[in-house]
């Protein structure tokens, strides 16, 4: 089984700032975790802080890759490009947030990915990643 982790903006920052909201590990050490943790999965890991590129990898993956497991930080709550590129793949996505997004911001209520995703998963922190992926086991 061939999943890919697509991180969006500033979640390179994990682990460095606000590890109130976002757990005080870094995504690299939670990789490396996970892939030991999930030793049958081809598992990588994508992160960009630019819009294009997410959709540019959503494209180059979203073909050939079991399952997408998609954390578009807040291009999530923004990006019509995006949510069409997941609407456009083949390959099914799961919207994961590391923070309950309907606890905070009522910007943060909207998903323009969520639509065309195959669930979403949020508020449990990093182990929502972990989530994510069994979801396609
Ligand atoms: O809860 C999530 O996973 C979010 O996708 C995180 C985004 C936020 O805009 C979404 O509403 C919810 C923000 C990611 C920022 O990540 C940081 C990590 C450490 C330090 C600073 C930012």
């Amino acid at each position: 089984m061939k999943l890919i982790i697509i991180n969006g903006p500033n979640l390179n920052l994990l682990g460095k700032r606000e590890p109130e909201i976002y757990g005080s590990d870094t995504f690299e050490a939670i990789f490396k975790k996970m892939q030991t943790k999930f030793p049958s999965v081809e598992l990588s890991y994508y992160q960009s802080n630019i819009e294009g590129e997410l959709i540019d990898k959503l494209h180059e993956v979203g073909f050939d890759t079991d399952g997408i497991v998609l954390n578009a930080a807040a291009y999530t709550h923004t990006s019509v490009g995006i949510g069409d590129a997941v609407k456009g793949i083949e390959t099914p996505v799961v919207e994961v947030h590391i923070s309950n997004v309907h606890a905070r911001e009522e910007f943060r209520h909207t998903s323009f990915i969520a639509p065309n995703a195959k669930g979403v998963i949020f508020g449990f922190g990093i182990k929502g990643y972990e989530l994510a992926i069994q979801s396609f086991l």
